[in-house]
């Protein structure tokens, strides 16, 4: 097959409603499943173009709506380290998108070919996977005409969660490379994690049993299929919310997102004094940790929690293991609870920078240390390991035993991370190799600071794009003024905090705000909520 415009014309997918415009945006195409077949078609070109022009690099595309209900779905593309779409690329994605009609997509594409200096008999290699929604099986047959009319050679990995796409990803283009990833398939993935994991807890005791919920999405069928590499012995876990087969199951008051902003256990966890829970959301990228203490409080531990946690763990090692050189810093963005970053900066002593909402801006500020931690509170984050840092970890040499172990448990981590991309399943391991090893409990890892009180607010404004932002999405600058207005609010408050920004996958504003109190936090958010209305 080659790259054939006549062929990428006639057989393009019609738009069901023409007056939608699509956008790809901090979570790729992201709709009602319905409006997705256009989509789909026109990402299996896109895809084949970033192939073709890195060199036949494989490309991946993971169909899923993540968090989000069950009768949405999306798109987004996965460039050949296992990261997210360079962001000069999603303008293209989103003016394909819109072409409607063989001629103004032939257009767009010979644009792109131009500007990037395609040579479109090029190899292009693409691999894609999906997720439980019913939608999936028809969005990926467009999705394959999409490759076939452009001429990628096309390989379906099937039912995966995202995190596993972006790890095959990196594998298949590191293969038989110094720079090798691991092996490019699922059972690859599941024996990288689990002997990694049997390492960083060898002589430890295993906890008491996790209970996860899988949010009735991929992560169910996969944790279980990955639990068949680690004995009982070394990891208990119960799974709930494992229905992938029932309509209308998915994310449905259960999931990471629901646990995150509800703030409390899905319906029917028997949640007790003693035991851990984590919810994964849909796409299985997302967990958050929670427990009720002794009191019956339920208690969450976000992802700014598991931030703190890692942080720690990671600085003790690497003081332990004597390598100095290696700098640990953290990545958080606004919604980041101002109780955790006081943490950080005050009692780690750890640099922390303040990036944009969007994994791909924490991502990239995480590459700017040596060890960079990074996380947003809904619970998405990894760390990412410099290749310099991977290197002195490897090499050093340890003068005594507890160095030595320092350095394997250090050693164990990088494998135990997907440094792709925030994983649900392998930030699990994370926290529970860290539990292990200090034998806490979840209460004890919720000592390391107290949240602030916090609320976010959703406002419906008629337009969400006149509010511009500054500072890490911090400050306003637009609309003029209100900023002022904000300020004057937050400064009446003990510990107050608030600021507003205009969502990326939704038509609304979003309003944060912390406070001392409960009564004050809501208070600030509704009078904040007020002046964007
Ligand atoms: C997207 C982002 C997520 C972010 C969320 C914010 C990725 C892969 N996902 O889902 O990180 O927290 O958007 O949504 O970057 P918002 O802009 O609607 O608040
Ligand atoms: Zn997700």
């Amino acid at each position: 097959t080659s790259f054939d415009y006549s062929s990428i014309k006639s057989n393009i997918i019609a738009h069901k409603v023409e007056s939608y415009t699509y956008t790809y945006g901090t979570a790729g195409f992201r709709t009602k499943a319905e409006l997705l077949d256009s989509v789909m078609y026109k990402v299996g070109i896109l895809a084949t173009l970033r192939s073709k022009k890195l060199g036949g690099a494989t490309i991946g595309v993971m169909i899923t709506a993540s968090h989000n209900p069950e009768e949405d779905n999306g798109v987004k593309l996965v460039d050949p380290r296992g990261e997210m779409l360079e962001q000069s690329w999603e303008g293209y994605a989103t003016s394909l998108a819109n072409a409607k009609g063989g001629d103004a997509l032939a257009e767009v594409v010979e644009e792109i070919v131009a500007a990037n200096k395609i040579d479109t008999e090029a190899p292009a290699a693409v691999i894609y996977g999906y997720d439980t929604r019913p939608s999936c099986a028809e969005l990926v047959k467009c999705l394959e005409l999409g490759l076939e009319v452009s001429g990628a050679k096309a390989t379906n990995f099937g039912l995966k969660t995202t995190p596993m796409l972006h790890y095959l990803v990196r594998c298949i283009n590191t293969a038989n490379t110094s720079d090798s990833y691991g092996e490019p398939t699922e059972e690859g993935y599941y024996k990288k994690l689990s002997e990694a994991f049997k390492t960083s807890v060898k002589g430890k005791s295993r906890l008491s049993p996790l209970t996860v919920d899988c949010a009735n999405g991929v992560g169910a069928p996969k944790l279980r299929e990955f639990l068949r590499y680690l004995p009982e012995d070394v990891l208990s876990v119960n799974i709930m919310n494992d229905d992938v087969t029932s309509l209308g199951k998915l994310n449905k008051d259960c999931g990471a997102d629901y646990v995150k902003t509800q703030q409390r256990a899905p319906p029917g966890s028997k949640i007790a004094p003693g035991s851990r829970f984590c919810s994964y959301d849909g796409d299985a990228d997302r967990i958050v940790y929670y427990f009720v203490d002794s009191n019956g409080t339920f208690r969450l531990l976000d992802g700014d929690k598991i931030a703190g946690l890692a942080a720690m763990f990671i600085m003790e090692l690497v003081h332990d293991a004597g390598i100095s050189s290696i700098k640990v810093g953290v990545v958080q963005t606004a919604y980041a609870n101002g109780s955790s970053t006081n943490y950080l900066t005050k009692v780690l002593n750890v640099p922390v920078s303040c990036v944009s909402t969007g994994v791909k801006h924490l991502h990239h500020e995480a590459e700017k240390y040596d060890v960079g931690v990074y996380f947003e509170a809904n619970g998405h984050g990894t760390v990412l390991f410099s290749p310099e840092a991977l290197n002195t970890i490897k090499t050093t040499e340890a003068k005594t035993p507890a160095q030595k172990h320092a350095i394997d448990q250090l050693q164990a981590l990088t494998e135990l991370i997907n440094q792709t991309v925030g994983d649900a399943i392998s930030d699990m391991l994370l926290v529970e190799t860290i539990l292990t090893n200090r034998q806490w409990t979840c209460e004890e890892w919720n000592q390391a600071y107290t949240d602030l009180p916090n609320r976010l607010v959703k406002v419906v404004v008629k337009d969400r794009h006149i509010f511009k932002t500054t500072n890490a999405e911090r400050q306003l600058v637009e609309p003029v003024g209100l900023q002022g207005e904000i300020d004057a609010l937050v400064a009446k408050y003990a510990n107050g905090r608030s600021f507003v920004r205009a969502s990326g996958t939704e038509d609304a504003v979003r309003v944060y705000a912390e406070a001392s109190t409960r009564a004050e936090t809501d208070e600030l958010a509704s009078k904040v909520a007020q002046l964007v209305y």
